[in-house]
């Protein structure tokens, strides 16, 4: 096993990024249930950030979705975010509520459309510029339902007209993440179906580009950890959209469905070196929490990408490698349980009293009266969310 020190630094030094529309009232297609103490606004989903952050230790920064977190003033709001001790992270572009994108936005067989869809994703560096925000993390909705429809090549000509214009706009310090998704809402082609789709945009388009990997946006079955580590090395992994799936896109929370796949993506990310912010792998949830309060709900979800972080970095490597040159297939298997199956959550408490914080983060916000203080003041306005 890896010296404990050098454990418990990497650790400490994992950063994961928080959504904001994890903060506001969800559901499915059937029903959004509204929750008490809901943000109204983008400064109190910033506000219900810092909170994870506050209790973890871990989650410094926020993603904004736009527009639902349009503001007049977005250096204002990446100010007030610095007041809470978070910062602005990624900024999540939008071209798929918009009547006008019913056939397609940068892939829309008309010009005009494209050209709106263009100029809302132009508009979002312009925001990047203003929170300070490196990444701008791009997902289409497009793409067709009926064979026929349209023609495939010509819309993949459209979405690298479209890439490429936006990422001659990027500052130097900027990126563009792109999130493939297999199906929905288009059903027989998606324009960013899959990561070789997205890899092959990205290795045109040049160093500032790189993939997503949402974990919620693959077929039954599909061996995720395979996709992350050819990534990885090919320096292409932006970074990730995590979330737990029974189904399809169910958005569930990060390392609840699934754990076990959760530690193998992670140990792939550490047999990488990728962990440390450094590395450039941006380590994002992209959840809702339709049934579940919120805030605990995020922080269960960082504890769980932290309980398969520790697990990967457990793993004996030395020993892992020279079972795997010996052709010794059992004792190799037998070395990644073994740290799978290591109770870590002793390990990542004595890391959070390290830091100063309680070992246990969702006793320690439970017993903050935060949850109770947000129903009292939070009255009136609208909730955000879906229809809520
Ligand atoms: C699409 O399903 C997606 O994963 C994209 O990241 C969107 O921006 C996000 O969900 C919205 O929740
Ligand atoms: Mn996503």
């Amino acid at each position: 096993m890896p010296e404990l020190d050098t454990i418990r630094a990497a650790l400490r030094a994992q950063r994961i990024e928080l959504p904001s529309w994890a903060f506001g009232n969800s559901g499915t297609r059937f029903k959004v249930f509204a929750q008490a103490g809901v943000p109204r606004t983008p400064q109190e989903k910033i506000a219900d950030a810092a909170q994870v952050h506050a209790f973890t230790g871990q989650a410094p920064s926020v993603a904004l979705h736009i527009p639902w977190d349009r503001v007049d003033d977005y250096a204002g709001l990446a100010r007030h975010a610095a007041d809470l001790g978070v910062a602005i992270g990624a900024i999540n572009s939008n071209v798929f509520q918009d009547n006008d994108y019913m056939l397609g936005s940068v892939t829309n067989p008309d010009p005009g459309i494209r050209r709106k869809a263009l100029d809302h994703l132009l508009e979002c560096v312009d925001i990047m510029d203003q929170t300070g925000s490196r990444d701008l993390k791009l997902w289409f909705s497009d793409g067709t339902n009926y064979p026929g429809q349209d023609d495939i090549t010509a819309r993949q000509d459209r979405l690298a007209e479209a890439l490429r214009a936006v990422y001659d706009r990027l500052g130097d310090q900027q990126r563009m993440l792109l999130e493939y998704k297999l199906f929905e809402p288009a059903f027989y082609t998606m324009d960013v179906p899959d990561w070789g789709t997205a890899y092959a945009h990205c290795v045109d388009l040049g160093p500032k580009a790189a993939v997503v990997v949402d974990t919620g946006h693959h077929a039954p079955g599909t061996n995720i950890e395979f996709i992350v580590a050819f990534l990885l090395r090919k320096g292409k992994l932006g970074g990730f959209d995590f979330n737990s799936r029974f189904y399809a896109d169910d958005d569930l929370m990060v390392g609840a469905a699934d754990p076990f796949q959760l530690f193998r993506i992670m140990a792939e990310v550490v047999r990488a070196d990728a962990l440390a912010p450094e590395a450039g792998v941006a380590f994002m949830l992209d959840q809702c929490h339709n049934i579940e309060p919120k805030i605990p709900g995020q922080i269960r979800s960082v504890m769980n990408v932290q309980e398969a972080t520790a697990k990967a970095l457990v793993i004996d490597r030395e020993a892992l490698a020279a079972a795997q040159r010996a052709g010794d297939v059992l004792g190799a298997n037998g070395i990644l349980m073994d740290a799978y199956n290591t109770d870590v959550r002793p390990l990542l408490a004595g890391v959070r009293e390290d830091a100063g914080l309680h070992p246990n983060p969702l006793a320690a916000y439970a017993a903050s009266g935060y949850a109770e203080r947000i129903v009292a003041e939070r009255v009136g306005g609208t909730a955000a969310g879906w229809g809520a």
